[in-house]
This record gives C-alpha cells, sequence and structure tokens, in this order.
C-alpha cells in the first residue's frame, strides 16, 4: 500500500496516488469528509484562517463505489489562496522554515504558502488514510485514534478519549480546554507560535505484523510519522523516559489473562505484540511569525523578516488525524505484507489477549 502526493499549497490542485489497495473497499466521496474537516484550517479561531473546501474527486482506482485494485487518484482542488500576501517572503528565508533547505538543494522554490513544504500537503495523508482506517477496522476490528498530550507547557491532568472530539485541540480533558483557549487567543495576539506532542493509540492490531530486522514496525511508524512536516521526534511505548528506567520495572509482564503493562507500546523485536501500539509525535513551533526577525534574503542581504498571511501558532492543533493517518497507512501496509509472506499462520498458541491491566 504505496502512497504518494503531489501539488502545492498555492498550485491548482493537491492530490495522491495509491497503488497496491486491495479490491472491493467501500468509497464514495462523502468518505472523506469528517477526517478532512477535523484537520481542515479555518474551522475555530485558533488555526490559519485559510478556508479550504477541501472536496475530494475520486479520479480512479474506483468503481461503482468500489476500489479495483488498480491505482487509485484522488485530487482536492485549492479554492482558497492568497498569493499576493507571499511577495515578500518570495525573496527571503523564514528562519527555522524549509525555504533555505529547499533553496540550497533545487536553487528554486515555490514560495506561495511555503508551496510544497505546506501543511497544506498532508490533507492528502489524511485522505488516503481514510481508506486505509477503512478496511483495517473492517478486516480487523483496527482503531487509530490520537489526541493531543502537551500544547507547549501545558500537559493534560486526565486522558478521555471520549471527550477528544468534543473541542477544537483534540484535548482529553474537558476541564482544561478554556484554559487553552485562553492560551491561544493570548499567544495569537503576540505573534509567537508554540509546539505541541500527539499521541496515537491503535488497538485491535493483532500479533504479528511488522518485520524483525528491516522494515520493523516500529522503524516504519518512526519513519512515517517523521515524514510529517514540522515534526522533530517520534517516541514507542515509553520511549525517551525509558533511559531511566530499570529493566524489572519496563518488561512488560506476560500472564494469560494478558500483558500486566505496555511500556514496550505494542512492539517487541519489530513485530505487533497484540497490544495497543502507542506511538507519541513532537511538533516544532511553526517559522512564519509575524514577529520580526534578523534573517538573509537570496542575495545573501540581512533582512528584517516578517512573515504575513494566514498561519497556524501551533500546527500540532491539527496534527492529531495527520498522525492518525500516517499510523493507518504503515499499518494497512504492515498487515498486506504479513498476510504475503505468512498467510493465516503467524499467530500460535499462547496467544495473549492485547489488554493492558495498569
Ligand atoms: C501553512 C500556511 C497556511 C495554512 C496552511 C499551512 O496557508 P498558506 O499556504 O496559504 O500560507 O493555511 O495550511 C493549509 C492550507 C492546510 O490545508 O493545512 C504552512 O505554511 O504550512
Amino acid at each position: 500500500f504505496a502512497v504518494t502526493t503531489f501539488g502545492e499549497s498555492h498550485g491548482p490542485a493537491i492530490g495522491c496516488v495509491i497503488d497496491g489497495c486491495p479490491p472491493g473497499i467501500g468509497i464514495a466521496p462523502e468518505d472523506f469528509r469528517r477526517d478532512l474537516e477535523r484537520r481542515a484550517t479555518g474551522r475555530t479561531r485558533h488555526t490559519s484562517q485559510r478556508r479550504e473546501a477541501d472536496e475530494v474527486e475520486i479520479l480512479s482506482g474506483v468503481y461503482e463505489g468500489r476500489t479495483t485494485g488498480t491505482p487509485i487518484g484522488l485530487l482536492i482542488r485549492n479554492t482558497d489562496p492568497r498569493s499576493k500576501d507571499y511577495a515578500r517572503i518570495a525573496e527571503q528565508f523564514r528562519p527555522g522554515h524549509a525555504d533555505y533547505a529547499y533553496w540550497q538543494k533545487y536553487g528554486i522554490r515555490d514560495p506561495r504558502g511555503g508551496g510544497r513544504s505546506s501543511a497544506r500537503e498532508t490533507t492528502m495523508r489524511v485522505a488516503a488514510a481514510v481508506i486505509a482506517k477503512k478496511w483495517l477496522a473492517e478486516k480487523f476490528g483496527v482503531r487509530v485514534q490520537g489526541y493531543l498530550s502537551q500544547l507547549g507547557g501545558i500537559v493534560p491532568r486526565g486522558i478521555d478519549l471520549s471527550v477528544v472530539e468534543d473541542n477544537p485541540f483534540f484535548w482529553p480533558d474537558a476541564q482544561q480546554v478554556a484554559e487553552l483557549e485562553r492560551y491561544m487567543d493570548a499567544l495569537r495576539k503576540s505573534g509567537d507560535s508554540v509546539g505541541a506532542r500527539v499521541d496515537v493509540v491503535a488497538t485491535g492490531v493483532p500479533p504479528g505484523w511488522g518485520e524483525p530486522v528491516y522494515g520493523k514496525l516500529d522503524g516504519e511508524l518512526a519513519a512515517a510519522l517523521m515524514s510529517i512536516n514540522a515534526v522533530k521526534g517520534v517516541e514507542i511505548g515509553d520511549g525517551f523516559a525509558s533511559v531511566a528506567q530499570k529493566g524489572s520495572e519496563h518488561r512488560d509482564r506476560m500472564t494469560p489473562q494478558g500483558f500486566a503493562s505496555n511500556h514496550a507500546g505494542g512492539v517487541l523485536g519489530g513485530i505487533s505484540t497484540g497490544q495497543p501500539l502507542r506511538c507519541s509525535v513532537a511538533f516544532k513551533p511553526t517559522s512564519s511569525l509575524r514577529l520580526p526577525v534578523e534573517g538573509l534574503d537570496v542575495h545573501g542581504n540581512v533582512v528584517d523578516v516578517v512573515t504575513t498571511g494566514r498561519h497556524d501558532p501551533c500546527v500540532g492543533i491539527r496534527a492529531t488525524p495527520i498522525c492518525e493517518a500516517m499510523v493507518a497507512l504503515v499499518l494497512i501496509d504492515q498487515a498486506l505484507r504479513h498476510r504475503a509472506q505468512c498467510g493465516d499462520v503467524g499467530t500460535v498458541a499462547p496467544r495473549i489477549p492485547g489488554q493492558i491491566h495498569g
């Protein structure tokens, strides 16, 4: 299940091609709506105010509402770019932005809204993953759910996944939403930005998905999540907290009733164990700021860099569906690879139930 995307933030359209999709999955344009809305800009005051329709056109690979097994082409036309806001930035590098690296690599770049490096690109990842999520849910009962687990210095006091979809932050503690609103309002007024962390949990993943050495499940997850723009770190299970743990503390005790904990995050030796997969993703603060900063232009002159346009003060706020999408895309690929190699073999006794205790 291979996905590639195309398109720039202010080009005529963005799109993706999905190759290797199983045939027979029921898909209609309206199936994309929910996750695309969850990811979109312009739906709350806490994100960029660009208002895109995000209407998916299915160009190929689906006949009479079912995938045919041939490459799927999806297209979304850009409906609300305002390219004239970017005239100044076309000649300048935003410190902390991909501008400079693109320029060094290609010697040319599309500066309108960040071009190819814009978070606009993630729309198509989410669209492709709608198909993956559907197949995973129907075949295996896999459910991929994310939530915002840190906004700047603020962390949830409790984790209640049932409230995540009820607030614009995907925050798992309803009591703190007003505090987040105040924080984001002050941040937006100040012209600055902030980082965030997104956690994703995938339940229902059977044991056996992944490869033992090259193409480890956790390696694939890390690469996929790291490929989202603005991501600076990925943890699986206890991640960096494992550094300070003792082996006696980290190992997940096995009982006939289930694993007694989930420090491993559902992966051992690159292969799923049947426990919930746990990933955590760090997003840097965005670099398109109204606050001036000394920088360079393309001629090497020292300039004051100020970014106008419609930007996200915290791109992590709408990254939950994007992280879910990348996890789902890895999982469908791993499921198909596992089936190709092992068929139904590979789930052998004793099989420990995947639930966590403690
Ligand atoms: C983005 C800048 C803003 C955001 C954009 C991500 O838009 P523009 O490219 O017009 O400057 O609105 O996000 C989206 C349009 C989207 O759909 O996610 C950036 O610099 O990353």
